[in-house]
Parts: structure tokens; C-alpha cells; sequence
């Protein structure tokens, strides 16, 4: 049994070799991207079983996926392999300030991520796991993805441990504000779900804050809403119905680049979780994997060592400023 199985398209990834503007950039770095992937990385560095399940294609940049998802320890045995479609890849742009925007150029239309359906997709490798992590990207990429994944997130006694992460990409839906509805639809249906208050709000216009988040959204058991500099809250339904609610502030970091950053908070609760550890702790480790994840130019960071992110998360955020 996995301690964690994600699902998703991941991709080889090219960071640029200097700031610009995407036609002014002279070169690339390959890496390797794609967030539920990467949550999956995080948590095999952090000693987790770990799966990824997805598509790629049966060309050189699916090989290097594997190998590269595998060098960081990710099981991808039940990853198939398409003949006929290319894996997706995607180029980034950086800009001089450490925290600025920057252009993501995806070529990903018609991959062989995109054709993940109930019918081409293990869903008994899916099941064989304690949790199952998906993330709402995958629903934007294909109708027989979307339809995936309202399988995997129709409330059922037995499945996994259902984790969603929002995701909201609008450049990936036909129009901006297509993926709203749905995202919202799928996020229902999950145990614990991760969601920015700013994507909250792009995404489904509610500009309350964590409460008005959970106001809108009280079915997942936990609910986990990220604050960027100022934090992250926890909702968690517990005994008797109650929620209880926790804030954690994150710690202070000078970014290199925001990529993946959301996907190593995922993973850091996610590990806390597997472990039994307490929300304030889960949120804790949630920050600490983020902010390495934060200050390096790729989506994934090395997390630091287990010892050591628990006496980190132990002495809390006064200590980490
Ligand atoms: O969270 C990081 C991802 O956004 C990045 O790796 C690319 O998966 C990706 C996507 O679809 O945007």
C-alpha cells in the first residue's frame, strides 16, 4: 500500500537561462514540473511511499520524466506510456525581482496526459494507497479527464483519503471563467482540500477570507486555506460536527520563484498528516516545505531532513522569522 498515490500531468519543464520576456530569452534549463508530481517528489524526499499516476509519451521527454520522477524516488509503475501523443511541456519566464510575475508557456494540448479517462487510467493502482492526492488542473485538460475526476471525487466508503488541490489555472479552461463551477463541484467532493484565498476569490469571487471560504465550502473534513506571506488556515470538522480552526503564520523568505511552492505546502501537511501529527504541526510542515520550495528557480526543492523540519516545526513560527 502507498503512503500516498497524486494523479496528474506531469512535464518537462524549461526555467530560462536569464530574465526576459519569453522571445528574448537565449536558452532553457530542463526540469521537470507538473504539481501533483511534485507534491509526489516532496513527499518521497520527505520518506514517504510515494506514486505518481499519469500519461506520458513513448518519446524522450517521457523517458526523462521517469527517470527523473524515480531519481527523486517517486514509484511510477503504473505510469503509461502512449505511442501516439507527446508529452506535454512547458517553458517559464523569471523576472530580475525575486517575487515578480512571470509568463508560463504551456504546448500540452492533445498530450498523452490529456487523454486520461476512467478507460486508460489503473484506477485499482489508485485505490491501493492511504491517500490519493488530484488537483483540479487535471480537470481542465480534456473532457475524459474531467470525467476521471468526478469519479475519483464521487464520495464513496471505499476509497482513500481524497486530497484536492484547487489549482485553479484559467489559461487552461476554454473560457476564463469555465472552471469555476467545476472546480468548486470537485473540491465537494474531497476530504481535505487546499485552496489560496486569492484563487477563492479569482476564482469563485468570495473576498470574505478563510471563513467565507469554508461558509461556501463545509463539506471536506478539512480545509486548508493558503494566505501567502500572512499564513494558512486549517478547518477541521471534528467529533460531534464541530470545527475547529487553526492560523499558523508562514515564516519570512526572500523568494526566488513562486512555482511549486503551493504543491510543497500540500505535500508538507500531507506528510504531517500521514504521520498523525496535530493540525498546527501539519500546517507548520506544510510552511517549511513551502518555503524551500520558495527559494529555488525550479518547482522542486530538496525538503529539509525530517530531524530536522521537527525541531524546526516544534519551536514554531516566533522562532523562524
Ligand atoms: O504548481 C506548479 C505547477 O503549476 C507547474 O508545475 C505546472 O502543473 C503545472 C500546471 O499545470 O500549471
Amino acid at each position: 500500500l502507498a503512503d500516498v498515490v497524486c494523479l496528474g500531468e506531469s512535464m518537462v519543464t524549461f526555467l530560462p537561462s536569464g530574465p526576459g520576456p519569453l522571445a528574448d530569452v537565449p536558452s532553457f534549463h530542463r526540469a521537470i514540473g507538473g504539481a501533483e508530481s511534485n507534491v509526489a517528489c516532496a513527499l518521497a524526499l520527505s520518506g514517504h511511499a510515494a506514486k505518481w499516476v499519469g500519461r506520458v509519451g513513448a518519446d524522450g521527454f517521457g523517458t526523462h520524466l521517469l527517470d527523473a520522477l524515480a531519481a527523486y524516488g517517486v514509484d511510477v509503475r503504473s505510469v503509461v506510456r502512449d505511442p501516439h501523443r507527446p508529452t506535454g511541456v512547458y517553458f517559464r519566464t523569471a523576472d530580475d525581482r525575486a517575487d515578480a510575475s512571470h509568463e508560463v508557456v504551456y504546448y500540452r494540448a492533445g498530450s498523452a496526459a490529456s487523454a486520461m479517462s476512467p478507460d486508460t487510467v489503473p484506477l485499482a493502482d489508485l485505490r491501493a494507497t492511504r491517500v490519493l492526492h488530484l488537483s483540479g488542473i487535471t480537470a481542465a485538460l480534456s473532457p475524459g479527464c474531467l470525467a476521471l475526476m468526478r469519479t475519483l471525487c464521487a464520495r464513496s466508503t471505499d476509497r482513500p483519503l481524497l486530497s484536492f488541490d484547487v489549482n485553479h489555472r484559467p489559461g487552461l479552461w476554454a473560457s476564463g471563467d469555465d472552471g469555476a463551477p467545476v472546480l468548486l463541484e470537485l473540491a465537494r467532493g474531497a476530504d481535505l482540500v487546499f485552496v489560496g484565498e486569492d484563487e477563492a476569490a479569482d476564482a469563485w469571487g468570495i473576498r470574505g477570507g478563510p471563513a467565507a471560504i469554508r461558509a461556501a465550502l463545509p463539506e471536506p473534513a478539512v480545509l486548508v486555506v493558503k494566505q501567502g506571506a500572512a499564513g494558512a488556515t486549517a478547518f477541521v470538522r471534528a467529533a460531534g460536527n464541530e470545527t475547529e480552526t487553526h492560523h499558523v503564520p508562514a515564516p519570512l523568505v526572500t523568494p526566488v520563484a513562486p512555482v511549486g511552492a503551493g504543491d510543497a505546502f500540500a505535500a508538507g501537511f500531507l506528510s504531517a498528516t500521514l504521520r498523525g501529527l496535530h493540525v498546527p504541526l501539519r500546517l507548520r510542515h506544510g510552511h517549511l516545505m513551502a518555503a524551500a520550495a520558495l527559494t529555488v528557480p525550479g518547482d522542486v526543492a530538496v525538503p529539509p531532513p525530517r530531524e530536522y523540519a521537527d525541531e524546526l516545526a516544534a519551536l514554531g513560527p516566533d522562532a523562524w522569522g
